[in-house]
């Protein structure tokens, strides 16, 4: 579908779509802090004592934490394809995780999330990680970078183009590179060193951080990244920096937002490896690095609510916090985190972590807060998708979903409202293998990938036979149920196989 057909099936020809703009603007703000990596046990409000998070506590004081939200995938490209699109990630190909010169994954023609809440007159906005792709195929990184945030949705975008640990390592702000000088262009390339290239391979004492495995190649800052780069000196970003580069451009967003309603969609850097907190983070925990991007987390966390409260926005505004994924202590640098982990549990109760089936992989933290519509300081054991948040927020703005749209969002507004715990029934999440959560039952189909990643030390949660578990009873998934109850696993392997065939969740 085009974007005019897909306006067209959405109910909003051009006029409609100018006369929501116009309407009085009492819709809320919606400003949803998306963590990367962080697991259901790293916050002190989900029970971590070895790092405090006092802004995030704040939140969850002022309203709902949840129990049970699952990112719809165990790493980052698919799950904000999901939250972003409304679509499991899983059903289209090449949503897996991407190199930092792919092309861009999302559609263009008006069905994302941020594209939906600029037809209901949001002005929008994404600050920080992307990762879903920029271009349609070879991008020139010199000139302008489009498709990309600004043409899904976003009508404002400051973005680091993939991850912190991959090239290339600058800003790109709506479809330019920030601070390039044309005099010494970029180049990437993820095949091969550029000649003259040095790279963490073959000059580790160039290095202030080394990987334990993997990102050995280009050297941004001292450290050692995936895939090559050369050129652009002067935009290249400085790591210890990025926490205030970002909180800058989101207050400053939020600043000059205040007068109509805003979605901004603030993709925190943190706790994504390498783990370069600013110096004034440093021992902020007994953990080291992991540890102390938690903390640098939690102060951009306070930033984006005291801006809220200057600008007496609070009240009429959402802040919802989440994480793209599960933790990973070791995930390609030696920073300490394995050595100083001591007793946290990055993933909580829960086993496995990112990269894993298991629900260490896609059980997450999430806050939402309201003041006036969600009540302070409560806990909800509603079982939700974060591909929910689309219909969710369509509901928020009076917009029905179109059929072809974000087939498998559901409308869990009242949940996330706190008014209810009846949710979702039944949900799909994906890592190698994908599992099916229904009620308390969890069940993972079988797999020939790899039970175990080496590297990061994780349990990944795949096997040749199929796994049942009974996550109220045994949310450490360690008692695989499945020969004891055969009509169960059967019942639920043909959901999953009519949940895939028939392309939709919702009706
Ligand atoms: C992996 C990287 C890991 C991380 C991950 C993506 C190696 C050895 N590991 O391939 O460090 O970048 O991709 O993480 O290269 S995510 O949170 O963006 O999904
Ligand atoms: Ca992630």
């Amino acid at each position: 579908m085009n974007r005019r057909q897909f306006l067209l099936s959405a109910g909003l020809g051009a006029g409609a779509a100018a006369s929501l703009a116009a309407a009085p603007s009492n819709r809320p703000n919606i400003v949803l802090i998306y963590a990367d990596d962080v697991g259901y046990g790293d916050l002190s409000c989900y029970g971590a004592t070895r790092v405090k998070t006092p802004n995030l506590d704040r939140l969850a004081a002022g309203g709902l934490r949840f129990t049970n939200v699952h990112t719809s995938s165990a790493t980052c490209t698919p799950s904000r394809y999901s939250l972003l699109s409304g679509q499991y990630a899983w059903r289209k190909p090449g949503t897996g995780i991407l190199p930092g010169d792919a092309a861009l994954i999302l559609p263009t023609n008006g069905a994302t999330l941020p594209a939906m809440l600029q037809r209901a007159g949001y002005h929008t906005a994404a600050i920080g990680k992307w990762h879903l792709g920029l271009g349609s195929g070879k991008i020139d990184w010199n000139g302008d970078i489009r498709p990309g945030p600004n043409e899904v949705g976003f009508d404002y975008s400051f973005i680091i183009p993939a991850t912190l640990d991959r090239v290339p390592c600058v800003f790109v702000e709506n479809h330019r590179v920030v601070n390039l000088d044309p005099k010494d262009p970029i180049r990437v390339s993820y095949k091969a060193p550029f000649p003259g290239e040095l790279t963490g391979k073959d000059h580790p004492e160039l290095l202030t951080m080394h990987p334990s495995h993997g990102h050995d190649q280009a050297i941004v800052n001292h450290v050692s990244r995936i895939g090559y780069m050369m050129g652009g000196a002067s935009a290249l970003w400085v790591d210890e920096d990025i926490v205030d580069v970002l909180a800058g451009k989101v207050t400053r967003f939020i600043d000059q937002n205040k007068n109509h309603p805003f979605f901004l969609y603030f993709a925190a850097h943190d706790i994504h490896v390498p783990r370069i907190p600013n110096p004034r983070f440093r021992g902020a925990t007994p953990m080291g690095p992991r540890g102390d991007a938690i903390a640098e987390l939690d102060w951009s966390v306070g930033q984006v609510l005291d801006c809220l409260d200057r600008n007496h926005l609070t009240d009429n505004t959402i802040v919802m916090f989440s994480s793209d994924n599960g933790p990973v202590v070791d995930d390609g640098y030696k920073d300490q985190a394995v050595e100083k982990l001591g007793d946290h549990r990055p993933a909580g109760i829960f086993r496995g972590g990112k990269y894993s089936i298991f629900d260490g992989g896609t059980r997450v933290p999430m806050i939402a807060r309201w003041p006036g519509h969600i009540r302070p300081d409560r806990l909800s054991n509603a079982l939700i998708s974060q591909v929910d948040l689309y219909a969710s927020f369509a509901a928020l703005t009076g917009q029905s979903v179109p059929h072809d749209a974000a087939p498998d969002s559901l409308n869990m507004l009242p949940a996330l409202l706190g008014q209810t715990e009846k949710a979702r029934q039944s949900l799909a999440e994906d890592a190698d293998s994908l599992g099916l959560i229904e009620g308390n039952w969890k069940y993972i189909e079988p797999s020939n990938a790899p039970r175990y990643n080496r590297n990061t030390n994780t349990e990944l949660g795949n096997s040749p036979t199929p796994q049942l578990y009974n996550l109220t009873e045994d949310p450490g998934e360690k008692n695989n149920l499945a020969a004891k109850f055969p009509a169960r696993v059967k019942q639920m392997a043909a959901k999953l196989d009519r949940l895939k065939s028939s392309g939709r969740t919702r009706p």
